[in-house]
């Protein structure tokens, strides 16, 4: 799959085909029926609201039709495990701020998923469609700012070489400006290691 190094270190690529036209009309449709205002991770199993997090979202469940992109996921990543896709959509003023993907696993909850997944390795974010203005996915740490464009996804590792959260992988979803913007998160575990162990050392990408 072809693809462009938006950074080195961090990894941060930037996959302009992943999706294909009628999959991403399909996913849009299928989050749009079951839309609810998007929570975050918290000590309550079924996630909080939160201030941070504007948009609204919808899980897609293991539906036949968007397997294949969890597949393909797993098949650029080489990681075995894929949650189940989420679809996210913001309108004018949505947002989601700064902040990161893995578990804090010096939180109850954050030591619970990660003993039941494993870690959050890496993130597929694709992006359904494009928003008329705004809605750029941005990198503070790294100076990074991503455009939304129809069917391409942009991917990440989360982890540092010994294991442990990589600070500079913090992210967000600035807000829309004009427009509606859908996205679709595809995370992927990492299998349980013991803390500290090496990253997988197969989550370096293909060459292009
Ligand atoms: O919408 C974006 O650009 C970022 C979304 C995001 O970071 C998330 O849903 O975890």
């Amino acid at each position: 799959m072809h693809f462009e190094v938006l950074h080195r270190d961090p990894l941060i690529l930037f996959i302009p085909e992943f999706v294909s036209a009628e999959e991403a009309v399909y996913c849009i449709a299928a989050g749009d029926r079951a839309m609810e205002r998007s929570k975050v991770v918290c000590n309550d199993p079924s996630g909080c609201i939160d201030a941070r997090r504007t948009s609204e979202s919808a899980h897609l469940g293991l539906d036949p039709l968007v397997e294949p992109i969890r597949q393909r996921a797993r098949e650029f990543s080489r990681l075995a495990t894929c949650e189940t896709l989420q679809v996210v959509r913001y309108d004018v003023g949505q947002e989601f701020k700064p902040h990161l993907d893995q578990f804090d696993t010096s939180t109850d909850v954050g030591k619970r998923e990660v003993r039941s997944g494993g870690q959050r390795g890496a993130t597929f974010l694709v992006y359904l469609n494009e928003p008329a203005a705004g809605g750029a996915t941005v990198f503070p740490e790294v100076g990074l700012s991503v455009l939304p464009k129809a069917r391409a996804a942009v991917f990440w590792r989360h982890q540092l070489p010994n294991g442990r959260t990589d600070p500079r992988t913090l992210h967000g979803g600035a807000p829309v400006t004009r427009g509606r913007k859908y996205a679709m998160n595809c995370w992927l575990r990492l299998p349980q290691q013991p803390a500290g162990t090496q990253i997988n050392p197969q989550l370096q990408p293909r060459a292009p």
